[in-house]
């Protein structure tokens, strides 16, 4: 399947930067929750080299309250408009059918849905009716739930089954499929060792002929695979356990990494692929 979202560079891997419009995102929350700093933060990203700025007015945190879509899309769509007339490839991080067409008409042109489309029933028939790229990612329940749902007997497999099935509904549905990403939904009904297991196993995952997003920066699983003698460093000391775990995912197939630290990731990408590739350049 060839890879159609909007036109990104099919020769190295992507950058989502993560724009949380929120007072109690995990990482970021409260950072840019007035609109100029939002649309400030945007700008520094793309700046930095963003491919995609992945606006969100929800924090899906475990336990998050959820936020009546008036309310997000109060808080996203203007800091979605403003970088969008800027010319930067926008997508919305959002559950809600109804942020979803605000955010559309403001000019986003992908939608990040954690629960695949399935939350709201009017998600799926208005991303088919607008044929606009789609991130799909894995989870089950919902974050006030989802923790309580971890339970698999091989996490890689019901993941890959339960991605698929999405797929399943969302072709019925009449989906451009080549405009589809899936994600293994890292820290979304996963315990730290199934979260774990997945990145090892995204081969599997990228198995079913779809580009892969992976978002790992700042999480938890970090914090443990960093931490010792039962430390973990906070979400605002994790970078150098979010580059390795970036670089693992790309390793094992992932195609966009979504993060908070861009200039950095950027960077560490760059070096990655210039390795990895078939000849390094500058002689
Ligand atoms: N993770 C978060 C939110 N949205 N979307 C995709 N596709 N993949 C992810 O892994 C993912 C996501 C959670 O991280 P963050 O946005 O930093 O925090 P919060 O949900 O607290 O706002």
């Amino acid at each position: 399947m060839s890879f159609l979202w909007p036109d990104l560079p099919p020769e190295r891997p992507a950058v989502m930067g993560i724009l949380n419009v929120t007072p109690d995102s995990f990482s970021d929350g409260g950072r840019h929750s007035d609109p100029a700093a939002a649309i400030a933060a945007g700008r520094a990203m793309a700046a930095a080299g963003a491919d995609i700025l992945d606006i969100g007015g929800e924090s899906t945190r475990p336990g998050a309250r959820p936020v009546p879509p008036e309310e997000e899309c109060r808080r996203v769509v203007p800091v979605i408009a403003a970088l969008a007339a800027a010319g930067h490839r926008v997508s919305v991080d959002t559950r809600n059918a109804a942020t979803m067409a605000a955010a559309l008409e403001a000019g986003a042109v992908i939608v990040n849905d954690v629960s695949a489309l399935a939350h709201d029933p009017r998600a799926l028939p208005l991303v088919a009716a607008r044929g606009c790229a789609v991130v799909l990612m894995h989870m089950r329940g919902t974050p006030a739930t989802m923790a309580s749902l971890a339970h698999y007997d091989d996490v890689v497999a019901e993941v890959r089954e339960e991605l698929a099935a999405r797929l399943a509904v969302c072709r019925a549905a009449g989906l451009r499929m080549e405009a589809i990403a899936l994600d293994p939904g890292i820290g979304f009904a996963k315990t730290r060792s199934q979260n774990a297991a997945l990145l090892r196993g995204l081969p599997a995952l990228a198995a079913l002929g779809y580009p892969l997003l992976v978002g790992l920066s700042r999480k938890s699983l970090i914090g443990a695979l960093a931490g010792t003698g039962g430390e973990e460093p906070p979400p605002g000391a994790r970078l150098p356990g979010s580059l390795a775990g970036a670089l693992f995912a790309l390793s094992r197939g992932a195609r966009i990494l979504r993060v908070h630290d861009v200039a950095e990731t950027v960077q560490a990408v760059r070096v990655w692929g210039a390795l990895a590739g078939p000849e390094v350049p500058g002689g």
